[in-house]
């Protein structure tokens, strides 16, 4: 997905259904901080994106599972 900064930051909101997923970043733009999300369930997880850039994701539960946040 790609996402444009609104006030310095912008907010990606994960919903986790039933079965548990997790967040764990393979890549990110120098500078840039994000913390993983650990195993979760019926909830929702966001991270605020304040560095411009690629993102790069699995969930080390199901290593198949891959994502991409763009940062504009
Ligand atoms: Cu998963």
């Amino acid at each position: 997905m790609t996402v444009t900064r609104s006030g310095g930051a912008a907010t990606v909101t994960w919903v986790f259904q039933s079965t548990a997923h997790r967040v764990d970043w393979d890549a990110q733009p120098s500078g840039a901080a994000v913390a993983n999300i650990g195993s979760t369930s019926s909830a929702s997880v966001g991270r605020d994106f304040s560095v411009a850039g690629t993102y790069a994701y699995h969930c080390e539960i199901h290593p198949a599972m891959t994502g991409t946040v763009v940062v504009q």
